[in-house]
């Protein structure tokens, strides 16, 4: 049983068009109620596997469909109420790989890592510095002295480029 439907969150000018999918699911889960009901993870689970989700760990990965710079992908990310897309393993960066190869060729995506701190040395957004690590070649290289953030391509490899790019926005959720 769902929880009793709340008012649509405020939304602020700056903010993008709703999707079809923000905010469901935290309106799913109660709308930031500590504890989902018995059955509720279940069926966002589902929903979410249904809209092309994929599942790494205790993960569940997944796109909006839209490309953003690193902010606003952060941004929309924590308002839908998950996180930017954060690899911490194998399992995970091929579920992230998969959504990447439902968008075709040359899809692309920001992950929750950056050198914004401290040039050369890469952290997740939430500050502990990266562990697993999936680099291409010669990557990376801070082309230009301007590539702070992350972004992954279709075979999966890892890019430094710069955060002012536009990139598909996958958030995880968990
Ligand atoms: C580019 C750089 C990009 C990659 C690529 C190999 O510069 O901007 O991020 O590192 O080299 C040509
Ligand atoms: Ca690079």
């Amino acid at each position: 049983m769902l929880a009793p439907p709340l008012p649509p969150p405020e939304r602020q000018p700056h903010d993008a068009e709703p999707s079809c999918c923000a905010g469901s699911v935290q309106h799913m889960q109660g709308g930031g109620r500590e504890k989902a009901q018995p059955g509720e993870k279940d069926s966002i689970l589902t929903f979410l596997l249904f809209h092309g989700g994929k599942e790494a760990d205790k993960k569940v990965f997944v796109t909006n469909g839209h490309e953003e710079n690193f902010e606003s992908a952060q941004r929309t990310c924590k308002e839908a109420g998950g996180n930017i897309a954060t690899p911490l393993s194998a399992a995970e960066n091929i579920a992230t790989q998969e959504i990447l190869q439902t968008k075709g060729e040359n899809a692309k995506a920001f992950l929750g890592i950056s050198d914004l701190q401290v040039e050369g040395i890469f952290k997740y957004v939430g500050g502990d510095k990266i562990s697993y690590t999936n680099w291409n070649l010669g990557e990376p290289n801070n082309s230009k002295d301007s590539e702070d953030c992350v972004e992954i391509q279709d075979n999966g490899k890892w890019n430094d480029i710069p955060c002012s790019l536009s990139r598909l926005v996958i958030c995880e959720f968990q």
